[in-house]
């Protein structure tokens, strides 16, 4: 049998070559990229488990093959999962890997904030789940089950008296602080490391909305901690933010929340927006129509999407005004969202398309997202809402934006760029397979929760008579979520195979115009021998294909050598300036983030003891986590970046 290893060029072992400390202590954003991938990968495959028992449940009425405790635990961690240990993640794993080699940058800005941002999420992550095992061993309560938006005050003691909830708050605290400083990180870097001539109207559309989701997440995720803080304080420091009967206002909650909560879905929709505008252009053989609207579009919704929040609390009686202006201001943001599908469209149009499974998946995500959407503007006018709010019809609905639109898109990336990650290609048959079987079961899966929404049946229930006659629907429902999980051992399938066997890929398989796919696949450590020179938002097919590159006024950069302005495809790459013809320089791995990681998520396990071990098993145990943070935060303050 070949390993991968033994078949790549020498040239590109070295990159995931070495043992267990070496992709500890990385800060490599090739390496932090694939952790990020693999980790959330597995979570996507608990979060899918749990929504089988969910569906295995409903598929038929009066069933009992779930009590009620476990199904209100299984789609809060469902919920949570999804949003913030799956999807989230995945685009991360994504902008990791790819910004920094679609920008010709040999890094991120702080690639050890990067290392300590991936560790913190597998340490949250791991915290939250670490719920279900404090179960496992006879405690009630454990495990959360206020749902993924965990309303007050169904959060307080008095209503959730175990650790479930806290297992919830300090979980989503941690996972904050990995998405704040993956969010800062990427900002400088997109800001600052771009090659020369990469101006930012040059930039791909995936950094671009990566810039996006950076900017939504450093201003939306201070919004969410500090409610989460207030929760805290009222769980465990007799504090009453949120409980009525001591003057406090359990709507405060919903509308911190969800001034976080709707950003959010932007956050986890933006990435695929983005990949979608990369492979759509690849695969039509044209540059993306309307790029500079595309882009705008994707600012746009970024800011509207601040001034939508109140959609989701129509039912909470907030007035004729506020309802009519949220309802507004929601239906707005159909108009960016249209321009972008509409843009992907006419890139579309009379190009000469190859129907790769990367294309596939993204027309798929035009196609399923475009109804999710058309879903949500029903939402947006309040008398309507008030019909369909918990009910399946918005689970119908944030199933198609979120498996639709986030789950499909980012599908659209993995089979685009795994050549540029493994080397390898993986197999079109069974990519083909993957992506039909996912398309049928799919809309077999969640197309029927509109029927039964309106039909009347509400969300979060976990059983129903059967003299509702939602049986049948549900079935069909159930019956389509085996097959979503089938569709997905296809895609393992595919991977394990392209590792072992798959085809060597080539620097640029596919024949894309993106900075990405002008080093080798996988990329050396120092992804550019020599920084390139851009002289266009296209730069690969500027050199290869000058013919789809015709009438860009917004493209020209004049580079003029010795007195004669040289034709694009002659623009030599960078050299002198950043003085790039020895080998680079490239960070040192390090230990200290883990260990400042490590330290983040001890802290608040003594908060958590403090209700049944008192004040100084608190201490004892916070103190040691903030010990060992700042232990890590200054060694690693101290270490020197590089040798010289
Ligand atoms: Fe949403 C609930 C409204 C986009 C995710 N959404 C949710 C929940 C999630 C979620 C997870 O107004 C449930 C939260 C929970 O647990 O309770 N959503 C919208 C609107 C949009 C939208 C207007 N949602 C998303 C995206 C998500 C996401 C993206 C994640 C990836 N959503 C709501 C509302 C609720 C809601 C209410 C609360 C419901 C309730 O009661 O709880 C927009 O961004 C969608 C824009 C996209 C399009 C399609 C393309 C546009 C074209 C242009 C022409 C179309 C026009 C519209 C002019 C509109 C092609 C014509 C109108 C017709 C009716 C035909
Ligand atoms: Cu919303």
């Amino acid at each position: 049998m070949t390993t991968i290893t033994e078949t790549l060029p020498a040239a590109h072992e070295p990159l995931y070559r070495g043992g267990v400390w070496s992709w500890i202590t990385t800060v490599d954003h090739k390496r932090i990229g694939v952790l990020y991938g693999v980790t959330a990968f597995l979570f996507f495959l608990v979060g899918g488990l749990e929504a089988l028992l969910m569906r295995i449940q409903l598929g038929s009425p009066e069933n009992t093959f779930l009590d009620p405790v476990t199904y209100n635990e299984l789609f809060t961690m469902h919920g949570t999962t999804m949003i913030f240990l799956a999807i989230m993640p995945l685009g991360a794993a994504a902008f990791n890997f790819m910004v920094p080699l679609q920008i010709g940058a040999r890094d991120v800005a702080f690639p050890r904030l990067n290392a300590f941002s991936y560790w913190v999420f597998l340490f949250g992550a791991l915290f939250l789940n670490a719920s279900f095992l404090v179960k496992a061993l006879g405690s009630a309560n454990a495990v959360p089950d206020a749902g993924w938006f965990g309303y007050a005050n169904l959060t307080s003691r008095q209503y959730s008296p175990g650790h479930g909830i806290d297992f919830w708050l300090f979980g989503l605290q941690i996972l904050g602080i990995a998405s704040l400083a993956a969010g800062f990180n990427f900002l400088v870097t997109i800001l600052n490391l771009r090659a020369p001539g990469m101006s930012l109207m040059r930039m791909p559309v995936f950094t671009w909305m990566t810039m996006v989701v950076s900017t939504l997440i450093v201003l939306a995720f201070p919004v969410i901690t500090v409610a989460l803080f207030l929760l805290m304080f009222d769980r465990f420091f007799g504090t009453n933010f949120y409980i009525p009967a001591h003057g406090g206002d359990p709507i405060l909650w919903q509308h911190l929340f969800w001034i976080f909560g709707h950003p959010e879905v932007y956050i986890l929709i933006l990435p695929a927006m983005g990949i979608v505008s990369e492979v759509i252009p690849t695969f039509s053989r044209k540059p993306l129509f309307g790029y500079a609207v595309v882009v705008y579009s994707g600012i746009l919704i970024g800011v509207l999407g601040y001034g939508v929040w109140a959609h989701h609390m129509f039912s909470t009686g907030m007035g004729p005004i506020a309802d009519a202006v949220f309802s507004v201001t929601t239906m707005l943001i159909a108009i960016p969202t249209g321009v972008k599908i509409f843009n992907w469209l006419a890139t579309m149009w009379g190009g000469s398309i190859r129907f790769t499974t990367a294309m596939c998946f993204a027309i798929g995500f035009i196609a399923m997202f475009t109804m999710g959407g058309i879903s949500g503007i029903m939402h947006s006018s309040p008398p309507a809402d008030l019909q369909q709010t918990d009910t399946y019809f918005v689970v119908a609905h944030l199933h198609y934006v979120l498996f639709g639109g986030s789950i499909l898109g980012l599908f659209a990336g993995f089979y685009y760029w795994w050549p540029k990650v493994t080397g390898r290609l993986l197999s079109e048959r069974l990519g083909k397979l993957h992506f039909w079987t996912t398309m049928i079961a799919f809309n077999l899966t969640f197309f029927p929760q509109h029927f039964l929404g309106l039909n009347g049946m509400p969300r979060r229930i976990y059983t129903y008579s059967a003299d509702l006659n939602f049986g049948f629907w549900n079935l069909v429902s159930t019956i389509g979520a085996l097959m979503l999980g089938a569709s997905v051992l296809i895609f393992m399938v595919n991977a394990i195979l392209s590792l072992r066997r798959g085809a060597i890929a080539g620097d640029n398989p596919w024949d894309a115009a993106t900075l990405e796919w002008s080093t080798s696949s996988p990329p050396p450590h120092y992804n550019f021998a020599v920084i390139p020179r851009v002289t266009s938002r296209l730069p690969l097919w500027d050199r290869h294909h000058p013919e789809r590159m015709v009438d860009r006024p917004e493209d020209e950069l004049k580079v003029v050598v010795a007195g004669k302005t040289l034709a694009r495809t002659e623009v030599p790459d960078d050299d002198g300036e950043s003085g790039t013809h020895h080998v680079p320089h490239m960070p040192n791995p390090s230990k200290y983030p883990v260990i400042a990681a490590l330290g983040l998520t001890i802290a608040p396990i003594g908060v958590m003891l403090k209700p049944e071990h008192g004040i100084p098993v608190f201490l004892a145990v916070t103190l040691t986590g903030v010990l060992i943070m700042a232990y890590g935060i200054y060694s690693w303050a101290l270490e020197p970046l590089e040798d010289h």
